[in-house]
């Protein structure tokens, strides 16, 4: 009822709509009407209220429920389902609890993370309301070893979703999104699979959207940045992820369908920070040092080594040399 009212509201955008109309469409009490405005306000949203003309909706808070997203979403299926929680330990683990029985597409969204996850149990810094902290719940039909290239489809995405808000990012094969050497985003991809077939996948995104100075600790002020510290302006967290996941839904489907991962590998290309340049390649307790030289149809970093071998590495820790933390 609450997002009824909402939408009546919104549909008018600056215009005031009396209480008496909305009570007959929505078939409540004038009370009624007035309890649900009176629980908007208190999750934020600016509604003004004047004796005989009714209800107008000033603004709306900076949140990322589903009615706040929706309207910048064009997907079928991708971000149709929101779980929006103020904090969550990490939205990854609340997905994982999820995922069996929600549908594919299913977002779990949280303001902030206590314990957010980077790879290898590294930590991903995830303060209140200045990040989009967020977990995708997919289903694809295929063998496991496929699921390493959803995350570079979700790389690919966040590219393109930033570049519609004006924004050039840089891609990190296989897991990060880089603006001027410093990293914005990370993705953690997880899954959950038997020994030909998967469960689900949780794709984990984290990006630092208008983080400040003083929200990276001593570790991460030379290596990370938000998108607020690039552009000098606050970002519309709502826009932003709607781009993302509109894009996200576009890149997956042929691969879901089809295998079909050629326009997410054109991106990755095109936007790759460690084509050409001197890297660090760390599996297990061995690092080698290489340089990479393309990412093939398949999505593997094609890397020559100092000894001339030229291999292709699938998943794994890429640094670039010479910059720092990277
Ligand atoms: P990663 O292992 O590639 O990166 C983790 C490393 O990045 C950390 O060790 C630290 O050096 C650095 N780091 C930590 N926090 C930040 C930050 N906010 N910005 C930039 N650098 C940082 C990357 O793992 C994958 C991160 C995924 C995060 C999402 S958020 C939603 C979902 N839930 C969850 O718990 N994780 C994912």
């Amino acid at each position: 009822m609450k997002k009824s009212i909402l939408s009546a509201l919104k549909r008018k955008s600056d215009l005031f709509v009396s209480g008496e109309s909305i009570s007959n469409e929505l078939g409540i009490s004038r009370t009624a009407v007035w309890k649900h405005i009176k629980a908007l306000r208190e999750e934020g949203y600016d509604i003004e209220s004047v004796h005989k003309k009714g209800y107008r909706l000033l603004s709306c808070p900076d949140i990322l429920t589903l009615e706040e997203i929706e309207e910048y979403l064009t997907t079928d299926f991708i971000g149709r389902n929101v779980y929006y929680f103020d904090s969550l330990s990490s939205t990854n683990n609340k997905a994982k609890e999820m995922a069996l029985k929600e549908k594919e597409g299913t977002i779990i969204i949280a303001e902030e993370q206590t314990k957010g996850r980077g790879r290898l149990g590294r930590n991903w810094v995830s303060p209140k309301g200045k990040g989009i902290w967020m977990s995708i719940i997919l289903k694809p039909d295929m063998i496991p070893s496929e699921v390493a290239k959803l995350t570079l489809i979700g790389a690919a995405a966040i590219n393109r979703g930033l570049e519609a808000m004006g924004i050039n990012s840089y891609i990190k094969w296989p897991n990060d999104i880089l603006i001027e050497d410093k990293k914005v985003c990370g993705i953690l991809t997880e899954m959950s699979c038997e020994l030909n077939m998967i469960n689900y996948v949780i794709m984990g995104i984290g990006i630092n959207v208008n983080l400040d100075k003083e929200d990276f600790n001593r570790e991460l002020k030379d290596k990370a940045t938000s998108l607020k510290l690039v552009t000098g302006k606050k970002i519309d967290r709502k826009r932003l992820i709607g781009n993302i996941l509109n894009h996200l839904e576009n890149l997956y489907i042929p691969f879901k369908e089809r295998g079909d991962i050629s326009k997410t590998i054109r991106i990755s290309r095109e936007k790759s920070i460690l084509i050409g340049r001197e890297i660090r390649v760390i599996t297990g307790d061995k690092e080698l040092i290489g340089k990479a030289l393309s990412i093939d149809d398949e999505g593997q970093l094609v890397v020559e080594f100092k000894d001339g071998r030229v291999e292709k590495v699938f998943s794994g820790e890429v640094s670039i040399r010479g910059l720092k933390g990277y």
